[in-house]
């Protein structure tokens, strides 16, 4: 007869995993807060509140529903402060003979559980089945394609689920609406506020918990806002729904200097979590087409992104591991620039990135991707040092997304595979999506000289040296038509000044509260732990 103990991960909070399913009487549930979970990189404490605060409702929640729950606290003498650990320990207590578990949101996770399979106390591994697709699915749409752009798999997921479709058509007679997706802000903005969640004594006490263990990582508890239970984060769907879709698509690609959330939904930390489900996203936004509140290229942009991009950056990340993680086909090998810890950077938008960064666990799409990502990239920082922060600082960083938006998208480390180009841009593009330039000492338009933005020689100084494997991509060829035309010296003089930009550029090698000018570790001799990795072969 099988007893199971049913562990739940960090990130599975719903009623309807797979391991909840058909249990038997005698069943222990398990959850763990462990240290090892919250230092591995230096997460943001507003990340691990969400988390932890999130995993003491839904174990009450569990409770309620006569379920018998063993709750590892971060603080419990006993607890062994590593996820696989403690789970034995809590299998060998309760009298358990095997351990359930859905496959985590880690590869470094799924891969030691795997290990454990034939063990004496068995790991039982199931799927997780919340997504759309599964990696098999994924597998199986990837099989025998020359090239797995998102477009192609986007547009079978809108056929296979029938979302915004009219019979075989798409709704509208397009699939993609993107080119009316990138307007700038008007100068007069009103952004609804996004809904604030009482803090009952739960999240209280947890607030407490991590501003002791883990206030000194990098990051602000003060304007903690996220959801930690399921009604909670119902509240900001409907927020979004009725507030924020009908202006989502227009903005989607706009920077503000002042606003930190725009019209984005902020929900990618509960769906990570598995308080909401992508099915009920996706559903309630195209009820709001087809019922008329909202237009067509918002509804489509934002189905887009979770049915699509969601569902195939989830796909490469499981088909793709271990060796995905140990791409840089662009060779970058530098340090993080100290900024990404402290914000003191006289580029206005990469600090006003960082800054909201720190305050809420959150920058919106473009940001992370055309703002400190694009920074990082023209400053040749190494995949491992980039992924490591993306993970740390946002509320909703979970490696299976991370990865391939940081390695992939950002970085083009994985050689074109999720994008088929670099996304690297110049100063001029910040201009005209953000405002950031009005408030910054720099000039968009001045490529050389004292008062430069540093962006625009960074930009062609990046393009030189990485021609050779750039220039010959068609999506690349008016570029670097244009860098061909500059004449040598004009070419020098840009390459000088990013040379000198990047030589005086102050680098880190790992996280210091008080390089980031934050109150001093009240923890002494306190530093992270490095991400365990791969050996390199
Ligand atoms: P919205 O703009 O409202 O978008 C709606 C939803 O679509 C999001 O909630 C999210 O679930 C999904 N989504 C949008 N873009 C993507 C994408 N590129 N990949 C996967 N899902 C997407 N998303 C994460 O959930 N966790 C991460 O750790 C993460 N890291 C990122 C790192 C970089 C460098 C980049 C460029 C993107 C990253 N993303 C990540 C994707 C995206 O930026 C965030 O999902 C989004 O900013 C979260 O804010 P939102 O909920 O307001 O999103
Ligand atoms: C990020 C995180 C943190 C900070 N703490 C815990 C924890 O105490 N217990 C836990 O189960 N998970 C935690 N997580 C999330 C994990 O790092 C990991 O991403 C997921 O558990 C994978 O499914």
């Amino acid at each position: 007869m099988s007893r199971p103990l049913v562990l739940i991960l960090g990130d599975q909070f719903s009623l309807e995993l797979a391991s909840l399913r058909d249990l038997p009487g005698d069943a222990v549930v398990a959850l763990c807060e462990v240290a090892a979970e919250g230092t591995y990189v230096p997460h943001h404490p507003q990340k691990i509140a969400l988390i932890l605060a999130a995993m003491r409702h839904f174990a009450a929640e569990l409770r309620s529903r006569g379920l018998r729950v063993h709750y590892s606290a971060l603080d419990d003498p006993d607890n062994l402060q590593a996820l696989l650990p403690e789970a034995e320990r809590l299998a060998s207590l309760y009298g358990c003979n095997e351990i359930r578990a859905v496959r985590p949101g880690e590869w470094r996770l799924w891969q030691a559980m795997k290990e454990r399979e034939a063990a004496a106390l068995p790991w039982r591994l199931l799927e997780d089945d919340r997504f759309y697709t599964t990696p098999d699915d994924f597998a199986a749409w990837a099989a025998g394609r020359k090239s797995l752009r998102l477009e192609y798999f986007y547009r079978e997921q809108r056929r296979r689920t029938g979302l915004l479709m009219e019979g075989d058509a798409p709704a509208g007679g397009r699939w993609n609406y993107d080119h009316d997706n990138r307007e700038p802000l008007p100068d007069e903005l009103e952004v609804p506020e996004p809904p604030r969640h009482g803090q009952d004594p739960t999240t209280q006490a947890v607030m407490t918990l991590v501003d002791e263990h883990f206030g000194e990582h990098f990051g602000s508890l003060d304007g903690f806002h996220w959801p930690v239970t399921r009604r909670q984060a119902l509240v900001d769907l409907h927020h979004f729904i009725i507030h924020l879709l009908p202006d989502f698509g227009r903005y989607q690609d706009a920077i503000s200097d002042a606003e930190p959330f725009l019209y984005h939904s902020r929900l990618a930390a509960a769906l990570n979590l598995g308080l909401l489900s992508p099915r009920e996203v996706c559903e309630a936004t195209e009820r709001e087409y087809r019922e008329g509140r909202a237009p067509l290229n918002s509804a489509e942009g934002f189905i887009r992104q979770i049915l699509g991009w969601r569902e195939y950056v989830r796909g490469l990340y499981w088909t793709r591991m271990p060796d995905y993680k140990r791409g840089n086909a662009l060779g970058a090998d530098q340090a993080l620039p100290a900024c990404f810890w402290s914000g003191d950077t006289e580029l206005r938008c990469v600090r006003r990135a960082i800054e909201m960064t720190r305050d809420n666990a959150y920058a919106h799409h473009i940001q992370r991707l055309m703002v400190t990502g694009n920074f990082a990239l023209l400053c040749d920082v190494s995949p491992e040092a980039l992924c490591d922060w993306y993970l740390a600082v946002y509320a909703d960083a979970c490696e299976w997304v991370e990865l391939p938006n940081v390695l992939g998208m950002v970085l083009h480390a994985d050689g074109g595979l999720m994008g088929s180009k670099p996304y690297c841009a110049s100063g001029r593009y910040i201009d005209r999506m953000s405002d950031h330039c009005r408030h910054c000492r720099f000039d968009p338009k001045r490529v050389t000289g004292e008062g430069a933005c540093p962006l625009n020689s960074l930009y062609w100084h990046f393009l030189e040296r990485h021609a050779e494997t750039l220039s010959a991509n068609p999506r690349m060829k008016l570029i670097y038509g244009s860098l061909g035309r500059m004449n040598d010296d004009k070419r020098a003089v840009i390459r000088d000044q990013a040379e000198r930009f990047l030589a005086e550029l102050p680098r880190t090698t790992a996280w210091h509260a008080e390089a980031a000018g934050q109150r001093a570790p009240h923890l002494a001799g306190y530093a992270p732990e490095p991400t365990p990795r791969e050996e390199t072969p």
